[in-house]
């Protein structure tokens, strides 16, 4: 790896494994709005492309959450990545999303903002993006394959018109691509989160590999489906199961000769604080953070 590169993902604890030792990230859940459903996900949750189904956060306004990323700055030195994850798609929530990360960009210029999509509407905001200094972004993608696809998303949700199975999932497939090859001229550096269900993309996700290495994506980060029945998924419903941890494994070794694959993931919540792996979220709710005085130094 380059030594630009090297320091580029240095202080990120997602995108460099040895950063996550140091380095902390924070979430604010500022986008409630989806335009897509996938079927590992209840809206009444947290984003299921980026964070642990069946985790509920607070909604915040890009105030609250611009006041709250200065607090926690302060309180923990380590924290070096404000992410938007949710609890919906950060870019079905344009308006949140990006005056959020103008605030912070514009108070605490030191921070490294990061971004997580299903990848819809990303050649729309690609230029923003650029604009903003936004160098991490992930993508969600789970298959090239729209017959594929028509069993993980129920609809698309694209310019005033609902898109149900195949072309539904033809239409994020298109847009995802697209995205991805903005991101790649544009030099941001993007990750893909996929979401490994067996006996729907399992054996089909070391193709998804190779296409996304040869468009550019810099890391791959394979997940396991969690699919508690009480969750209310369609999945959940439908009994279908995750992976175990040897399927996952078996699935990430096969694609590691490729890429860079991720293996530290945590299945974040969409307003995680902290190391990945220690959840300080609890510490810092509405309640709380809202009486604290932000003492961030920059
Ligand atoms: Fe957050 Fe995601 Fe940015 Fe990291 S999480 S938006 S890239 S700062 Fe990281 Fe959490 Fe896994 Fe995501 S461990 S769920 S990969
Ligand atoms: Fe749920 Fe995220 Fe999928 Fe939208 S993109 S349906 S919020 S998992």
């Amino acid at each position: 790896m380059d030594e630009k590169l090297q320091e580029r993902i240095a202080k990120h604890p997602c995108y460099s494994e040895e950063a996550h030792h140091h380095y902390a990230r924070m979430h604010v859940a500022v986008a409630p709005a989806c335009n897509i459903q996938c079927n590992y996900c209840n809206r009444k949750y947290d984003c299921a492309n980026e964070s642990r189904p069946g985790v509920v956060s607070e909604l915040l306004t890009p105030e609250e959450a611009a006041h709250k990323v200065l607090v926690i700055a302060g309180k923990i030195p380590q924290m070096t990545v404000l992410g938007i994850a949710g609890p919906g798609d950060p870019l079905a929530n344009p308006e949140k999303t990006f005056r959020t990360f103008e605030l912070i960009a514009d108070k605490a210029p030191d921070i490294k903002l990061c971004l997580s999509t299903n990848g819809l509407m990303l050649p729309e905001y690609v230029d923003r993006i650029k604009q903003l200094n936004i160098d991490h972004v992930t993508i969600t993608l789970n298959t090239i394959d729209p017959e594929i696809g028509a069993q993980i998303y129920s609809w698309v949700h694209y310019k005033r018109r609902r898109y149900r199975g195949a072309e539904g999932a033809r239409i994020l497939l298109e847009k995802q691509m697209e995205g991805l090859q903005a991101l790649r001229e544009a030099d941001i550096l993007c990750k893909v989160n996929s979401v490994m269900i067996p006996g729907i993309n399992d054996q089909h996700l070391v193709e998804v590999n190779k296409m996304i290495r040869e468009q550019g994506a810099f890391l791959h980060n394979i997940m396991p489906l969690i699919s508690a029945p009480e969750h209310g998924t369609h999945f959940g419903l439908t009994g279908q199961r995750g992976p175990s941890q040897k399927e996952l494994k078996s699935v990430q070794d096969q694609c590691s000769g490729n890429m860079k694959m991720m293996r530290h993931c945590r299945q974040c919540r969409a307003d995680a604080v902290g190391l990945l792996g220690e959840d300080r979220s609890q510490e810092f709710t509405k309640d709380k953070f809202l009486e604290m005085a932000p003492e961030y130094d920059f």
